[in-house]
């Protein structure tokens, strides 16, 4: 696949493409697309000091001026989306319709994100004290890192970009090192918006491609203020300590094990339609994607028949064919952990439908499998594992706080879905004593969430909101400001300090 003229579509300088040790694949037929020069760690430094003259130029611009260079982004983007899509679908493997909508998911935080930038409010406070006035303000924080997955080669980045760049923040980022094409577009894309506006300064955005010592290097800096990192729970677990070494801040989205509650009085066509998306869409290859079917007793048969139905004719293949609802994982060791797993239950005593490996013409060398519906008498520790593949573990419950407290009897805490008719147990799965989740959705699937809303996790999942709400204010740092407009100096708490 000859992806030079879909790069220089979106406007990427070719001189170093093609020129480099990183080996980019494609998981479409397994052909390699390019290769490209990793960063050295001399790199990493200059970026850092280039970002930090940015920062000193951006912070002084307006917010709402901040917000228009981002809405100039959408229109770019908006502007290229089908080549964007397709570079993405080339070099992650997911279906095109899916791509589209990641490229989507970039506008709408744009949009967002512009209309943020005159919305960056702080609180005034009632003082204590007379003729006093206590407010926060909100101020730039500095620079900002970002690590990104394989699976939103650039969505996950377009949350925390236009976030931190409307909060008055440059951005370095360190994309998967299976998917740095799709990251020098987006920023080739932004850089075209950018050069039309006057006032951007140089490096307000930066690529830094390589692997996990490039994303080490940015958690050791002490001049990278926040670092948000997306991934596994163990890059989490290998770049969360060294940022807390030096009490930097992160943000961290790692991995998911997402439930969706089915109960007697559920739809069950909606669950159908719902798990099919959940489970099987990206290839089970979203951090929301459904890992875990819990279902009522009295309806498990008639769902499981269905979900079973469904996982046996879903159409697996080439990702860029219409048609296609399952592209392929990303490459032979997501194949090899799909197969560990399913090995692991079977022996556990799980029975497996499905899950093999499919061959797609025209796409040897790709992986793709057929999505797994696994039947498990218990939740078994590989079904507390996530396995980023299309695996559905399923298993029943009779009485409904059994099910919720399988639905948090797992590490992750990110996603989470119920299935009902009935108020109360909506209501009890979205209350304190429900679901334990970043996300609890009713009568939607775990994945798919809109940017509006915050996105992330509690336990393993790392803590971290990125997209909607307030979700801003980790870009941001916050000053409590006291002011004293009275003439005499009173002290809080009463206190007397006077000679
Ligand atoms: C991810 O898989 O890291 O909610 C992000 C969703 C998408 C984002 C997923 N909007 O499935």
């Amino acid at each position: 696949m000859d992806v030079l003229p879909l790069l220089k579509s979106l406007g990427v300088p070719t001189g170093s493409v093609g020129k480099g040790v990183l080996r980019v694949v494609s998981p479409v037929d397994g052909s390699t697309l390019t290769s490209l020069p990793p960063a050295s760690p001399d790199n990493v430094n200059r970026a850092v000091v280039r970002a930090q003259e940015a920062f000193l130029a951006w912070r002084m611009v307006p917010a709402p001026r901040r917000g228009e260079l981002i809405r100039r982004f959408g229109d770019t983007l908006r502007a290229h989306k089908e080549p964007l899509a397709r570079l993405v679908t080339l070099e992650c493997g997911k279906i095109l319709e899916e791509a589209r909508g990641e490229v989507q998911e970039m506008i709408d935080i744009c949009d967002f994100a512009c209309g943020l930038s005159r919305q960056l409010y702080g609180l005034t406070m009632a003082s204590e004290r007379p003729g006093h006035r206590m407010a926060e303000t909100w101020h730039p924080l500095g620079v900002v890192g970002v690590i990104s997955a394989f699976n939103f080669p650039v969505a996950v980045w377009a949350w925390n970009f236009c976030l931190a760049v409307v909060c008055g923040n440059p951005v370095l980022w360190k994309p998967s090192d299976k998917t740095p094409l799709c990251a020098l577009a987006a920023h080739a894309l932004f850089l075209q918006a950018a050069r039309q506006f006057e006032g951007a300064p140089a490096d307000l955005s930066q690529v830094l491609i390589g692997g996990a010592d490039t994303g080490k290097a940015l958690a050791a800096d002490a001049r990278v203020a926040l670092l948000s990192a997306t991934g596994s729970t163990r890059m989490g677990r290998a770049v969360a300590p060294v940022v807390a070494a030096r009490f930097g801040r992160s943000l961290l989205e790692l991995g998911g094990n997402n439930a969706m509650v089915v109960t007697a009085s559920a739809d069950l066509d909606l669950a159908a339609q719902a798990i099919l998306f959940s489970a099987a869409g990206t290839a089970g290859q979203r951090c929301t994607s459904l890992r875990r079917l819990l279902v009522h007793t009295s309806v498990a048969k008639k769902l499981l028949v269905r979900v079973g139905a469904a996982f046996g004719k879903v159409p697996v293949g080439n990702p860029l064919k219409s048609g296609t609802l399952v592209g392929p994982l990303i490459d032979g060791a997501a194949w090899d952990a799909m197969a560990a797993a399913l090995a692991r239950a079977g022996k556990a005593g799980g029975t497996v439908e499905h899950g093999g490996r499919v061959r797609v013409p025209g796409c040897s060398g790709g992986f793709y499998a057929r999505p797994a519906l696994v039947k498990m008498p218990a939740q078994h520790d590989v079904v507390h594992t996530e396995t980023f593949a299309p695996i559905l573990y399923a298993m029943t419950w009779r009485h409904f706080d059994d099910a919720i407290a399988m639905n948090n009897a797992v590490p992750q805490g990110l996603s989470s879905a119920i299935f009902t008719s009935d108020v109360r147990e909506a209501e009890t799965f979205l209350s304190a004593t429900g679901s334990d989740c970043g996300i609890a959705n009713v009568n939607i699937g775990t994945s798919g969430a809109e940017i509006g809303g915050a996105f992330g996790g509690e336990k393993e999942t790392g803590g971290g909101r990125e997209a909607g709400s307030d979700a801003w204010k980790n870009y941001m740092r916050r000053a409590t400001n006291t002011v004293n407009h009275s003439r005499a100096l009173p002290l809080a708490q009463g206190i007397r300090f006077t000679i």
